[in-house]
């Protein structure tokens, strides 16, 4: 069954991690008149959304995760008059403007926090999640994502106070109901200022487990998230916020199998246009063709006629897409727009992330000093704690670090790689002086044109967006090959994620014709025949080649 029509599903996202865009004002941190300055390259990409990621005031712990005032603009970020310039600016190019909103916990130095472990009787005690100690150890064993434990004891009310992140990040208590209220007119007042839609993060974690007792494997952090209440939660915050507005919601739903993921997204449920889910991000550490594929079965076989997702490889926690799961060296330009070209015609939203356009590559610092991602710091200081040897610890932490995605964008190959005027708060890929937009405006066959091109095709083709999906190519372990079909219209798009050469073997003829007529559609390799006739129906594809056919009769 085909996907009624909306705007949001044919919305194509850039997302910006605003501290690493552009800095205006020289203090090394990018900020938001930064991105008001960038929004004719965000423009000329063909996206018709932005996500800006958090902004609001924080004493920056988590990167504005941690946020102490959800009503202004962080300093560093800019004023508020640069944010209603931003959110003016974008919609004058005729895109939209997606707000990162953090609700699963605020900053230990939120009023809220401060009021409610001010006492135990405080008005506010129970707006966050506190519990009593047990045998002079914390409440139960619970892992947090920063942390050993979830649980911070304050010393003030001798309770302990719920963690799921930093321990600068204290949780929310999601059962009260006039701390909830509080969040929906916090949301409104974002929405009436025109924010066209919301990246909502950890949603999974709002409900808290039912009891307060030990797990088995605390290491298995499952037991935090998709507990009861939850659902009563987003449908309570779809109605008193979402469905008054014309808007797109996105949820951060770790853990999120393809049975659980539509409940989120079920449009007859009334909770959210569409999720993320960390099946691949979180959970698959390299490339696994096999797995991938059956991820993307799954997935498409479960929203089937229900909801629409999303697709992505890499955001600001995750290590670059080409690094991860491409290949960065010998076939970085090939790989990078192999994974485009399957992340753009796979059913789901595409979003990508700054940088990604031009091939960045993650980065390796020499020392644990360089790093700024309090995840990484935290564990290299677990792990230290343990008796192991730190230069061990230290390389096993690298590949995956947030900050691979996080150095400064790479803007040109002059001075601080064009990101300002001042040294950057995180230190720059070196790579700046050969990976830059610069120089990739400046070649037709760069990464960047064919994103471009890529994201163009969209507009133009619904198949795209609403084609049906069907894999033909069952677990081969390097070939994806698969069909897109809407009214008549069939694409066949083939990638060779593999560093050989792979010949695919069509099983039937498609289109029940005996000989395939195919026309192509866009290719990654310059001298690819433009159509394609085959007795034999087969196929062979060059080092991370990719093909979008059209099946013409
Ligand atoms: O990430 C939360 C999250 O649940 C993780 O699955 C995430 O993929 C993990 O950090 C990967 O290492 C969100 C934000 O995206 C992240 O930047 C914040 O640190 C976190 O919430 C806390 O707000
Ligand atoms: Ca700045």
């Amino acid at each position: 069954m085909q996907a009624k029509p909306a705007w949001w599903k044919e919305s194509v996202v850039y997302q910006v991690y605003w501290r690493s865009f552009r800095d205006t004002n020289g203090d090394g941190i990018g900020d938001l008149p930064g991105v008001i300055e960038k929004l004719d390259y965000i423009k000329s990409l063909g996206v018709t959304m932005l996500w800006i990621n958090p902004f609001n005031e924080s004493p920056d712990k988590d990167n504005g995760y941690d946020v102490s005032d959800y009503y202004t603009v962080m300093k560093k970020a800019g004023r508020m008059e640069d944010f209603d310039q931003l959110v003016a600016e974008t919609h004058a190019r005729g895109m939209k403007l997606m707000m990162d909103v953090v609700v699963n916990h605020t900053s230990d130095r939120h009023p809220w926090f401060i009021e409610s472990s001010s006492s135990i009787n405080s008005p506010k005690r129970d707006w966050y999640v506190w519990q009593d100690g047990v045998h002079g150890g914390p409440p139960t064993n619970w892992r947090s994502y920063f942390n050993p434990s979830c649980w911070e004891l304050d010393e003030n009310t001798g309770q302990y106070y719920m963690h799921s992140f930093a321990i600068e990040q204290p949780d929310l208590n999601w059962a009260n109901k006039e701390m909830r209220m509080e969040i929906y007119k916090m949301l409104r007042y974002w929405l009436d200022k025109g924010v066209d839609g919301l990246r909502l993060d950890a949603l999974a974690l709002l409900a808290k487990p039912q009891s307060y007792t030990d797990v088995e494997d605390p290491r298995d952090i499952r037991y935090l998230t998709h507990n009861p209440g939850l659902h009563d939660y987003l449908q309570e915050m779809n109605h008193e916020v979402f469905r008054h507005y014309d808007m797109m919601t996105v949820g951060e739903i770790a853990f999120a199998t393809p049975e659980l993921g539509a409940l989120f997204v079920d449009e007859d449920r009334s909770e959210l246009n569409t999720l993320f889910h960390f099946e691949v991000a979180d959970e698959m550490p390299e490339w696994d063709m096999v797995r991938y594929k059956q991820i993307q079965r799954q997935w498409a076989e479960a929203l089937e006629g229900r909801g629409f997702g999303s697709q992505f490889l890499n955001n600001h926690d995750h290590t670059r897409q080409v690094t991860r799961y491409g290949n960065d060296t010998e076939y970085r330009e090939e790989s990078a727009k192999l994974l485009a070209t399957m992340i753009h015609t796979l059913p789901g939203i595409p979003y990508i992330y700054q940088g990604e356009e031009i091939g960045m590559t993650g980065v390796r610092y020499e020392t644990i000093g360089e790093y700024k991602d309090i995840a990484m710091i935290n564990k290299y200081v677990e792990e230290i704690g343990k008796g192991k040897d730190p230069a061990a610890v230290f390389q096993s932490l690298q590949p995956l670090s947030r900050d691979n995605s996080r150095t400064p964008m790479q803007w040109n190959a002059g001075r601080y790689a064009g990101f300002g005027s001042a040294e950057p708060w995180i230190k720059l890929n070196p790579n700046y002086e050969r990976i830059n937009v610069e120089q990739a405006e400046s070649d037709p066959n760069s990464v960047l044109a064919f994103y471009r091109e890529l994201i163009a095709l969209r507009k133009n083709n619904p198949v795209m967006v609403y084609g049906d999906f069907t894999d033909i190519s069952g677990d081969d372990p390097h070939l994806y090959v698969y069909v897109r079909e809407l009214e008549g219209t069939e694409w066949i798009v083939l990638l060779n994620h593999g560093e050989e050469a792979h010949i695919f073997t069509f099983s039937e003829p498609i289109c029940g014709s005996e000989t395939m007529n195919l026309k192509l559609v866009l290719g990654n390799y310059e001298s690819t025949s433009s159509t394609w006739n085959d007795e034999d129906r087969k196929m062979e594809l060059r080092p991370y080649e990719a093909r979008i056919y059209e099946v013409v009769s």
